[in-house]
């Protein structure tokens, strides 16, 4: 147990402002650009980069969400048998083409991502896939990185990551347990 917090409310919108001007200059403007949330509470954080590069850019970039699943018997234990599946997709917006981001709230072992590459490929041809995470915790399976990361967070096996949204936690914080 054990909670120590990492990120505050100021500082996780600072880590969405920085990440949005960051999609911005690498892209080089907003043209093509086409936000994909990974379910929770990937969608508000797509959300809130949408609303922030609406402020710099006057665009409002489309927004698409994912619904991925990680079967793991032991969120603190996993193994080779753990499986990330695509339960629902909501992306009206066209991808072919497109520069995708997808967005999520924690990167760990990078299969959810890559299920969602997969299901992203499924739907269309994006000429590129980016992703944008609020925090990297490490332990990657696969050679999967964030080209926008909030905070690394060097973590153990055993430690967890509290991420709490004001939208769907009515909290907002980052914390880690034991
Ligand atoms: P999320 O839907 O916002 O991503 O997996 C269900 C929830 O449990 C996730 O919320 C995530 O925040 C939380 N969680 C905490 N630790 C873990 C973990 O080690 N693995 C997974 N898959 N989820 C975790
Ligand atoms: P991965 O597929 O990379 O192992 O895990 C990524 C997904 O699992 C993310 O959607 C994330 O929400 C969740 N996840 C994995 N580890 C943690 C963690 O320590 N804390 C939280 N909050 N979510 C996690
Ligand atoms: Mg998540």
């Amino acid at each position: 147990q054990e909670k120590t917090q990492l990120l505050d409310q100021p500082a996780v919108s600072r880590a969405v402002k920085r990440i949005s001007h960051e999609i911005i200059e690498r892209n080089k403007g907003t043209d093509d650009l086409v936000l994909v949330g990974i379910k929770t509470r990937g969608m508000p954080l797509a959300r809130r980069i949408q609303a922030a590069i609406e402020q710099i850019e006057g665009v409002t970039v489309p927004t698409g969400e994912l619904d991925i699943s990680l079967y793991r018997d032991d969120l603190s234990n996993m193994d080779e048998h753990d499986e990330a599946h695509v339960n629902q997709s909501k992306i009206d917006h066209e991808l072919n083409g497109q520069t995708v981001i997808l967005v999520d709230d924690v990167l760990f072992t990078g299969r959810t991502v890559r299920a969602a590459m997969d299901a992203v490929m499924d739907i269309d041809r994006p000429k590129q896939i980016q992703l944008a995470v609020l925090i990297d915790r490490g332990h990657r399976e696969l050679p999967i990185r964030a080209d926008y990361v909030g905070k690394n967070i060097p973590t153990s096996l055993q430690e967890v990551i509290k991420v709490q949204l004001s939208e769907v936690d009515d909290d907002e914080q980052v914390s880690i347990y034991e």
